[in-house]
């Protein structure tokens, strides 16, 4: 019967407009002539909603049946952007739900429209573990997400005056009909207290009781994952702080009503709010309350699934569970299991411990020492004492095994300790982590190649290199090329002769569009697909903005989080050399017409992207680009020559505007910073071409579409360190191009000097550390070089070799991505880290 009912309500119009008024009369009170599409919107997602929960139910019945082992995902965020529009695709109904709304007076688009985007999460990680939940279920593993449902997402993005404002995304102030409370699922996590010995009655041994301190419940709120054509649908699970209601009594009846219920009250702040750093750390109690909380419950909820079928056979545990740890953020999930089984399961250390090593694999994302996490000794010790007596003896034992394998080398044991002496003693929680999974791995080859030569060069040594591997990032191609581009997706249907859209689940079919390279009609309406896309993007940008772009000249994209890493500067700075070139030339007599014709092409430089709040030279950045664009845009004498714009808060549901409307898109971050970056991979999907360093998965990417159709520059990874040290030694080099910019600056062309004096000195005098001036004269060339290509594009359709240039450049890397879907990464996972394998439908 549900089975019928879930079919009914995604593939009857009938059905599906029935269900659609029931829920606008009952769940909503309202009637369908009080109904806009915000109400619309709600009542077709609750429609949705029901149709998945059907297959929800059953496939948590089909894996607790087959008993088969589950992987678990822990990450702290999950970037999801909006449910409903990737719901229909996933359970083909998008056409049913289009035509039963139109029967009903609204259109589908508009309606999807109402969806506020689940941004819990900061940017690249977040969105990565999103993708993976997806791919979890399309490819039919048993597979669920554990992370916290934070009442506020990331910031909002405002931009007043140039600079960036932050206000809340309180993304909850309707009703959410994609979480499934779960208010029975409640998990005692417990806080500060202290250890004391007692001993085992039974054994006669002595054993630790953690005690006293600061009770919070964790509530489960469940987000179902449909997967792409089929049934398979796993389950995110998300945690909900809640306070006890067991009164502290002494306080109560000492009078002091007031403080006891306060104190219950703040349990809620726990998930309150996303912290809004990406690739950065900052020590917060709260931040570290996060953790712990999450992954606690997280654990015992694990730990009461496996022992409701098992009992307590913990040999088989990691038969049943893998758990992977996305970055550092979960690692207490380590102690928190040794902890479990030792203290409250009876077992004996190294048996306990063998068992974790077993379960446990670490995905780290960065090598930015900045973003490493290391927690004081005094706060861990403090808000977890017992977890803290258990890193002390888990690095004990580390150590001594390092003493013994190395008995001659004294400094290593300083170099690889869990505990980091000095000032204040800290926990290195990415240690931690290596050393209590069985592998680590990094997010593309040459960040995972950089993982085991630098940061993590010793465990290499400690542990042997097969504790370590590469797994390169993916991506979606359902809610990046289905959803995001619906007519590339389906022109690439139509000539794969896959009506079907099976290719979203095979994506290495992509490779058969080279056989149309040479097919004119082809490429002119693959064309015509990325005009389309681009005017869509244009009228984003007129609503946003107020700026007119014009949708012929070349759409030059850098949307990501702003960081000097990433070097948006660079960018922009050049965008500014190209003005003021453009300027001089005027000067002296050469007209817009041949400027266009001999020296540069009409182009609309797109940026957007978050600075953390407290990231100043991100700050300045972000108001550096739009104080351009105020000069730029206003200039009567340039036109559509050049126009600079910033969207403001760049999210999921903009990324899918933006994504498939770029001709050119920037990956740029210095040589061995960006770990993978997976932006790349979107835009590369929806045919954008890239200019990019040679970094993270860029190196990958050009392997597999071919280095004729992606533009490389900049210096190489190996190289950087030996530049920053003559930066500093024997001072930084500025170039003359880049010169004129900074003069340019100082002389208050975008507004007070003064405001840029930190970035300009950060290269000037402090050492240039993401090699701007090293790298800005080849971004340059590598302009000059692409720009020939993209010339004259969609202009003289004579001369048909170079009209189609850029596009067959384009067409050929769409149909060399197939390796970045996430459902390969996935794959790849399931094989190799976590010994799992998919669930027959
Ligand atoms: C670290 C920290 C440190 C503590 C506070 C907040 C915070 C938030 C995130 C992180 C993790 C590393 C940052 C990150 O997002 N890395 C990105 O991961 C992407 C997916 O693997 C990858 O494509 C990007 O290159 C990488 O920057």
């Amino acid at each position: 019967h549900g089975q019928d009912l879930e079919s009914k309500l995604v593939h009857d119009r009938g059905a599906f407009e029935e269900s659609f008024v029931r829920h606008v009369e009952t769940t909503l009170a309202r009637n369908m002539y009080n109904c806009d599409n915000l109400a619309a919107y709600q009542a077709a997602s609750s429609t949705v909603r029901d149709a998945l929960l059907v297959d929800w139910a059953n496939t948590q019945q089909k894996q607790t049946v087959h008993n088969g082992k589950r992987v678990y995902y822990l990450s702290l965020e999950f970037l999801m952007g909006r449910a409903m529009d990737n719901a229909l695709i996933n359970l083909k109904g998008r056409d049913n739900a289009a035509a039963a709304l139109s029967d009903l007076g609204f259109n589908l688009e508009d309606v999807l429209d109402q969806e506020p985007d689940a941004a819990l999460g900061n940017g690249g990680l977040g969105r990565l573990a999103a993708c993976f939940v997806d791919s979890l279920s399309s490819k039919n593993y048993s597979g669920w997400g554990y992370g916290l449902n934070y009442q506020y997402g990331i910031f909002k993005q405002k931009i007043i005056d140039g600079y960036q404002v932050e206000t809340p995304d309180y993304w909850l102030k309707y009703s959410n009909p994609w979480e499934i409370d779960r208010k029975e699922i409640q998990i005692p996590v417990d806080f500060y207290g202290h250890v004391y010995e007692d001993y085992d009655p039974n054994s006669g041994k002595p054993k630790k009781i953690w005690s006293g301190g600061e009770r919070v419940l964790a509530v489960a709120a469940d987000f179902p994952i449909p997967g792409y054509n089929t049934d398979n649908t796993n389950n995110l699970r998300l945690w909900n702080a809640k306070p006890t209601h067991e009164f502290d009594f002494t306080k109560f009846n000492a009078g002091d009503y007031q403080q006891s219920v306060g104190a219950q009250q703040r349990a809620e702040s726990i998930t309150a709010v996303l912290y809004p750093n990406d690739n950065f750390y900052s020590g917060k109690e709260l931040r570290l309350k996060q953790q712990y909380f999450w992954v606690a419950a997280s654990l015992h909820d694990i730990v009461r699934r496996f022992k409701k079928t098992n009992k307590s056979q913990w040999e088989k545990f990691p038969e049943q569970v893998a758990i992977q740890l996305n970055d550092t953020h979960p690692t207490l999930a380590i102690v928190e299991l040794q902890r479990v089984l030792v203290d409250l399961e009876g077992l004996e250390w190294d048996h306990a411990w063998s068992i974790v090593t077993r379960v446990f694999a670490y995905t780290n994302h960065t090598v930015m020492t900045e973003a490493l996490e290391k927690w004081p000794v005094d706060l861990v010790g403090r808000l977890l004492p017992r977890h803290l007596e258990i890193i002390y003896d888990i690095n004990f034992f580390f150590l001594k095994d390092v003493e013994h394998k190395f008995p001659d080398d004294r400094d290593i044991l300083g170099r690889v300790s869990i505990i980091e002496e000095g000032n204040e003693k800290s926990v290195r929680m990415a240690y931690l982590a290596i050393i209590g999974s069985h592998k680590v791995n990094g997010v593309a080859e040459l960040h995972s190649e950089l993982i085991q030569t630098t940061i993590f060069k010793d465990f290499v040594r400690v542990f042997g290199k097969d504790r370590f591997t590469n797994v390169t990032n993916g991506i979606t191609p359902r809610r990046w090329l289905r959803q995001a581009n619906p007519q590339l997706a389906k022109l690439i249907s139509e000539k794969l002769n896959d009506p079907n859209y099976e290719y979203l689940t095979n994506l290495g079919n992509l490779k058969k569009l080279e056989k149309f390279i040479d097919d004119d009609e082809f490429l002119t309406k693959w064309d015509a697909i990325k005009f389309h896309n681009k005017r869509r993007l244009t009228a984003l940008v007129k609503e946003e903005t107020g700026i007119e772009l014009d949708p012929t000249v070349l759409f030059d994209v850098q949307v990501k989080r702003i960081h000097e890493y990433k070097r948006q500067q660079l960018n922009i700075f050049a965008v500014i050399y190209r003005y003021l070139r453009i300027k001089e030339l005027l000067a002296s007599g050469v007209s817009i017409d041949e400027i266009k014709l001999k020296h540069y092409i009409s182009k609309a430089s797109i940026f957007g992207g978050k600075a953390a709040p407290g990231y100043y030279m991100a700050k300045t950045i972000i108001h550096l680009i739009n104080k351009v664009g105020d000069v730029v845009n206003n200039d009567p004498e340039i036109g559509n020559l050049l126009k600079v714009v910033f969207i403001p808060d760049y999210n999921v549901s903009k990324a899918e505007i933006i994504t498939p409307a770029s001709d050119l898109s920037n990956h740029i971050s210095t040589a061995g910073t960006e770990a993978s970056g997976t932006s790349n991979m979107k835009f590369a999907l929806n045919g954008g071409l890239i200019i990019g360093t040679v970094d993270g998965a860029n190196v990958e990417i050009t392997r597999e579409i071919g280095e004729d159709n992606i533009f490389l520059f900049g210096n190489l990874s190996e190289s950087v360190e030996e530049i920053r040290h003559k930066h500093i030694y024997e001072g930084v080099q500025i170039p003359e191009t880049l010169q004129k910019v900074f003069d340019s600056i100082e002389s208050g062309a975008f507004g007070n000097p003064e405001e840029y004096k930190v970035l300009l000195d950060g290269i000037r005098y402090h050492g240039d550390h993401y090699l701007v001036s090293d790298d800005f004269d080849l971004f340059l060339d590598a302009h000059i070089k692409l720009e020939k290509v993209f010339g004259h594009h969609g202009g003289d359709a004579s001369d048909k070799d170079h009209l189609h240039r850029w596009v067959k450049k384009s067409v050929l890397s769409v149909a060399n991505m197939g390796f970045f879907s996430s459902d390969r990464c996935i794959d790849e996972y399931a094989e190799n880290i976590w010994n799992i394998e998919p669930l027959n439908q």
